[in-house]
């Protein structure tokens, strides 16, 4: 065996060479493992003993794409394009032995060998687009002319990991090779393209698929439509669908600078660095400055849940589905029943939707149980109240569980603002106690918010984040004040929402500036779609609100077909003259005149005040690190990923102008926009959310 550098070795067995990457966690291809390609390779072709190439990692994984720490650094070492070229233009075959995955650049080598084998566990793709980018390495012009436009369109724009017997079918893969015996599989393959005397297929040179599309720009302009709502406000699905046009109607050569030039158009732009700083703050949200991993953890067998409504009925889902036992406990046998039917129906409408089948069904259905007392909750090794939010009756069920659930069980309350160190004051075990915020609908939202009260202890904080992964779901760590992060954040967005309302600006107005900026709604037609009369009663109505006043008048949301807006019978929204006239009313009774409000100001007035209070909640501790906290608004409250959440927004814009626009406010309309210390710290030194 060679080393070829640090991360690359070249041996011979036989006549074949088997050059060998390993490159933890990843294998992906910074400058060492660029060189390790293209010197390996050139090794091999000068060795005479040597046939035929393996191309093989060590390791969990094939290459899973660039070095993406690398992006926006000057470049080092050989160019990926060197180590492609390397590999293609070798005048003896090559054949990359994929496990694991081939994503993204690590795809973009393959496509390069001549053959491609895998093991049935692997998985391809290019999932560049998730970064804001597209295939920069000849993908978007190789991938077309093996699985066809049609595919490569829906692989570009999707993603997507496909799995390796799918690759078989599509032709992206040549052989799959028995699980776990990829070199011996990978070499045998090797013999036999030497036995047959296989010519050097150069996927380059494959004209027919990309010619049989030439001259039907339908399928691009159909495509186009097909994802248009998914891909709102992204730039890099376009792109990418660019550049399979282009592998149609263009030579293979010209389509590769294309490709290239749309690439780095995206890499040097804002969506693409949002992109990128997501994917690394979804695996650091996950790291506990102070609950080191090897934290002993809690084994989580059993699950109670209190309270089969909406929210209790969804969060039990999410246990179900991962096989986990659920005991779900109502009050009343009537609303127990309903909460277990309502489980039942939406898991049927999964498998009639094909998602899993009806044993499925029956097989998470059978992990349920219902029970009307706490009493069966005795031997959970978790419970999870989701009772409505009221302190004296949150307190009333943990001192009942307190007396009731075997020691050493971890209580947890969903609740999304109240205080848990008051709810855990309730039992004789506060360092058992939690908040895990689910939002809604539970089985369905990604986000959870795990909040740590004041004596909760490290190994239920640890259990609480690993059960979360096991549940799919990613889990932000943030401490106990009003409305923890993401409410506590919202508060201030809905505060000037309101305010905008009766100083000009119409709800249509509002809902377009932030729906346009790219949240799925704005806030007046989420609070129509949630229902006005959510805590409202007609005896205790004081029309002391603009949602009072229009409840009064029967306008409760989209179910009553009037809300903010008028709805028809396909609940399509226009603007309601009659809100108009409400909101006018208000706003005179209450001497504030109406004046032009700019799309620009409602951005500032909704988005400031929430980069200010996030800053707050960073001085004050509440949450881990600021990129925590946009992960929060991503994945709970529709924040585009394409603008990386609050934090990184306010870094972009710079945070000298939030805070110019935070003191100009305050001398206009008061002490909402009083800026918080760290915003003013991080001014006055020329920094910002990221450098702390
Ligand atoms: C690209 O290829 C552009 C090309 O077209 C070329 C243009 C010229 N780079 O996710 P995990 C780290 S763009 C650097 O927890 P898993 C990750 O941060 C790229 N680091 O593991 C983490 O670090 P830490 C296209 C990377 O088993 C550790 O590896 N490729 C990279 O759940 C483990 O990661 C992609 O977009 C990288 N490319 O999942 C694939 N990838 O431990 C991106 C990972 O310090 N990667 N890391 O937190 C993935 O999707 C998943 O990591 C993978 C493994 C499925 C591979």
């Amino acid at each position: 065996m060679t080393a070829i550098n640090a991360v690359a070795d070249l041996s011979v067995e036989g006549d074949i060479g088997v050059l060998t990457l390993n490159s933890p966690p990843v294998n992906a291809l910074s400058a060492d493992v660029r060189e390790g390609i293209a010197n390996g390779i050139a090794q091999a072709v000068a060795n005479d003993a040597i046939k035929a190439i393996v191309l093989i990692c060590d390791g969990r994984t094939f290459i899973a794409g660039a070095d993406i720490t690398e992006f926006g650094k000057a470049p080092k070492g050989p160019s990926l394009q060197d180590a492609q070229n390397a590999i293609e233009n070798a005048p003896k075959p090559v054949i990359a032995a994929i496990h694991g995955t081939a994503l993204g650049g690590g795809l973009e080598v393959a496509l390069t060998c001549h053959y491609r084998v895998a093991v049935p566990s692997a998985k391809c793709g290019l999932p560049e687009v998730n970064l804001g980018l597209l295939p920069g390495a000849g993908g978007t012009q190789r991938l077309p002319r093996i699985v066809g436009p049609e595919k490569a369109l829906e692989m570009v724009t999707s993603g997507t990991h496909v799995p390796a017997r799918k690759c078989l079918e599509m032709g992206l893969v040549d052989e799959l090779v028995e699980e776990g015996k990829l070199r011996e599989g990978a070499l045998a393959f090797a013999k036999k393209v030497l036995a047959e005397k296989r010519p050097l297929k150069k996927v380059r040179d494959l004209n027919d698929k990309v010619e049989a599309a030439r001259g039907k720009p339908e399928i691009f302009a159909a495509f186009r439509k097909s994802i248009a709502r998914k891909t709102r406000g992204f730039l890099a699905p376009e792109y990418n669908i660019q550049c399979i046009e282009a592998a149609v109607n263009q030579p293979f050569d010209e389509g590769l600078k294309t490709e290239r030039k749309l690439f780095m158009e995206l890499m040097t732009g804002s969506q693409s660095a949002a992109q990128r700083y997501v994917f690394f703050a979804e695996r650091q949200v996950w790291k506990l400055a102070d609950v080191p991993a090897d934290t002993p953890t809690i084994p989580i067998n059993k699950v109670g849940v209190i309270g089969a409504g909406t929210m209790g009925g969804g969060i039990s889902m999410n246990f179900l589905n991962a096989g986990i036992p659920v005991t779900i406990v109502e009050m009343k046998q009537e609303a127990l029943d309903r909460g277990i039917a309502t489980i039942r129906k939406n898991y049927e409408n999964s498998a009639k939707k094909g998602r899993f089948s009806m044993e499925e069904v029956e097989k998470r259905m059978g992990l349920l149980t219902g029970a009307l007392s706490l009493d069966a909750l005795a031997d959970v090794d978790l419970v999870i109240e989701a009772v409505y939010e009221n302190m004296d009756v949150k307190k009333d069920v943990f001192g009942k569980l307190d007396k009731i659930v075997k020691q050493g069980a971890i209580l947890a309350s969903n609740t999304s603002y109240l205080n848990i160190d008051e709810i855990a004051s309730a039992t004789k075990r506060p360092e058992f106690v939690i908040g895990l915020h689910f939002f809604s609908p539970a089985n369905v939202m990604r986000l959870l918010e795990v909040v740590r009260a004041d004596h909760t202890s490290k190994p239920v904080i640890a259990t609480s984040m690993q059960i979360a992964k096991k549940i799919g779901k990613i889990a932000a760590l943030v401490g106990v004040c009003p409305g923890f992060v993401g409410n506590r954040m919202l508060s201030q967005r809905q505060r000037e929402a309101q305010k905008l309302i009766l100083e000009g600006a119409m709800p249509w107005d509002v809902d377009r500036v932030l729906y346009d900026f790219g949240f799925p709604m704005g806030p007046f037609a989420m609070s129509d779609l949630a229902g006005l009369d959510l805590g409202w009663s007609k005896e205790t109505s004081t029309s002391s609100t603009i949602r009072e006043r229009l409840c009064e008048i029967d306008r409760r949301g989209q179910k009553t077909g009037a809300g903010f807006y008028d709805y028809d019978e396909n609940r399509n929204a226009s603007p309601s003259p009659v809100t108009e006239k409400i909101i006018k009313e208000f706003a005179a009774e209450k001497g504030i005149n109406s004046r032009q409000i700019s799309d620009q100001e409602i951005i500032e007035r909704c988005i400031y005040p929430m980069i200010n209070e996030g800053a707050k909640i960073l001085e004050e501790g509440k949450a881990q690190r600021a990129s925590d906290i946009d992960i929060v608004w991503i994945n709970g409250y529709g924040w585009p990923v394409y603008r990386g959440g609050p934090m990184f927004y306010g870094d972009l814009i710079g945070l000298d102008k939030v805070l110019a626009k935070m003191k100009e406010f305050q001398a206009q309309m008061g002490d909402d926009f009083k800026p918080a210390a760290l915003l003013e710290k991080l001014v006055a030194e020329g920094k910002g959310f990221k450098d702390l």
